[in-house]
C-alpha cells in the first residue's frame, strides 16, 4: 500500500509513521510536514534513506502540491493541523485556515483521485462533560466545541461526512481524547511538567486544576486508527479514549511529581483557560466492532514518557524555549484585556 501521511512530523504522526514503519515495511510512506513550529524535522530522519519514505516539505494548502502527491497513493491519513487549544486563543484565523481549508483542499484532490481517507480529529468537538456525572462522549452525541480549535476541528469533520454523504468518498473518522508520550511539543501538558520539573521550575495548573482528561498512551492511539484503517466501516466515526482513568489535572501533575521524585510546593495554580471543558470518552463502538482496546495504563505509560524526556533533552530543549515564550506572550494578552 501507498501512504500520504499529513502533518508526519509532528506528535502523533511521528509516533504512527514509525508503528506503521514497523509493521508494514513493503508499503511506501509519504509524509507531508510544513514544519511549523510544532514539528522536529529531526523526528524521522534515520527514515529518509530509505526507498520506502518520502519527506516533502509543503503545505496542506497547496492545491497542486497536494492534487500530485494525493494521486501517487491508495490511502490518505490526515494528522497535520494547528493542535494547541491555547495558541487557538491566541490565533484563531491559522487554525480556520490549516484545520479548515487545509482538510478540504486534501477532501477535494481525493475525491478527484477516489481516496481513501482517514480523519483525525478529536474529542474536543462535543464540548464538555459534566465531571460530576458519569457521562462520556460517543459517536451519537451532538456537537457542541468551545474553543477555536475544537470548532475548527468540528467543521473539518462536517466536512469529511459531507464528502461522503454527498459525493460518496470512501472516508473514516477517529475522535480521541488527550494523547500523550514521546515526542510530544513541551506546550502541552504533560511534557510541560515533565520539563518543567527537571528545571525544578513552577508547574502551572489552570484553575483548581480540576478539570478532568481521557488519557491515552499514543502507541494505544495508533493502533486504534491501524484497526479504523484496516476494518473500519467507510462513512463511520469512532471514538477513541483510554482505559477509564480518567482523572482531575491536579492528579496527573501530583502522580508526575511523584514518579519524578519533586515536591509538590512546585504547584503553582494560575488563571483559568476561557471556556474550559472537561472530557471523558466511551470507545464501546471501537471495541466491540473492530475489537480495539487501550493497553497502556497511566502508571506504565507515564514511565515512559518521563524516561522517554529525561533521555532526549537535547530533542525538548528548543522547542521548550519556544513554547515558554508563547506562554509569557498569551499571559501578558490575558492580563492586559481583563
Ligand atoms: P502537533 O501539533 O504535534 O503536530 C501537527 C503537525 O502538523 C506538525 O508537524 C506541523 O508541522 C504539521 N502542520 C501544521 N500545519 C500544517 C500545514 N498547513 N500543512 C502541513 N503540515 C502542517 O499535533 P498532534 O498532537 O500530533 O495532533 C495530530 C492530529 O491529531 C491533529 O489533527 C489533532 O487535532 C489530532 N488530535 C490530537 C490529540 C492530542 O492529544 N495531541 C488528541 C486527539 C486528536
Ligand atoms: O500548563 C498547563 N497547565 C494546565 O493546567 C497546560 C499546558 C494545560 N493545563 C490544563 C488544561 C487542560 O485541562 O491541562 C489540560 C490539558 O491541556 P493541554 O495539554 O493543552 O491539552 P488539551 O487542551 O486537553 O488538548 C489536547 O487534547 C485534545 C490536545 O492539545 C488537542 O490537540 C487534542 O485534540
Amino acid at each position: 500500500m501507498k501512504l500520504l501521511v499529513t502533518g508526519g512530523l509532528g506528535f502523533i504522526g511521528t509516533n504512527f509513521i514509525r508503528y506503521w514503519w514497523e509493521r508494514y515495511p513493503q508499503d511506501h510512506i509519504t509524509n507531508l510536514d510544513k514544519i511549523t513550529y510544532a514539528a522536529n524535522p529531526q523526528n524521522l530522519k534515520s527514515l529518509e534513506s530509505s526507498p520506502n519514505y518520502t519527506f516533502i516539505q509543503g503545505d496542506i494548502l497547496d492545491a497542486d502540491l497536494v492534487n500530485k502527491l494525493v494521486s501517487q497513493v491508495d490511502l490518505i491519513v490526515h494528522f497535520a493541523a494547528e493542535s494547541h487549544v491555547d495558541r487557538s486563543i491566541d490565533d484563531p484565523l491559522m487554525f480556520v485556515k490549516t484545520n479548515v481549508l487545509g482538510t478540504y483542499t486534501l477532501l477535494k484532490a481525493a475525491l478527484i483521485n477516489k481516496t481513501r481517507f482517514h480523519h483525525i480529529s478529536t474529542d474536543e468537538v462535543y464540548g464538555t462533560v459534566d465531571p460530576n456525572t458519569t457521562e462520556e462522549f460517543s459517536e451519537t452525541t451532538s456537537f457542541d466545541p468551545t474553543s477555536p480549535y475544537a470548532a475548527s476541528k468540528a467543521s473539518s469533520d462536517h466536512f469529511v461526512l459531507s464528502f461522503f454523504k454527498t459525493f460518496g468518498l470512501p472516508i473514516t473518522i477517529t475522535n480521541c481524547s488527550n494523547n500523550y508520550g514521546p515526542y510530544q511539543n513541551p506546550e502541552k501538558l504533560i511534557p510541560r511538567l515533565i520539563t518543567n520539573l527537571v528545571n525544578n521550575s513552577k508547574i502551572p495548573v489552570y484553575g483548581k486544576g480540576e478539570n478532568i482528561r481521557d488519557w491515552l498512551y499514543v502507541t494505544d492511539h495508533c493502533r486504534a486508527i491501524e484497526a479504523v484503517v484496516m476494518k473500519g466501516i467507510i462513512g463511520e466515526t469512532y471514538c477513541i479514549g483510554g482505559l477509564k482513568e480518567s482523572c482531575q489535572n491536579i492528579d496527573i501533575v501530583k502522580k508526575i511529581i511523584n514518579l519524578m521524585g519533586k515536591s509538590e510546593d512546585l504547584i503553582e495554580y494560575v488563571a483559568d483557560r476561557p471556556a474550559h471543558d472537561n472530557y471523558r470518552v466511551s470507545w464501546k463502538k471501537i471495541n466491540e466492532t473492530l475489537g480495539w482496546e487501550p493497553k497502556e495504563s497511566l502508571e506504565t505509560g507515564l514511565k515512559k514518557t518521563i524516561d522517554w524526556y529525561l533521555a532526549n533533552t537535547q530533542w525538548w530543549q528548543a522547542s521548550k524555549a519556544e513554547a515558554e515564550e508563547f506562554y509569557k506572550k498569551l499571559n501578558n494578552f490575558q492580563a492586559n484585556t481583563k
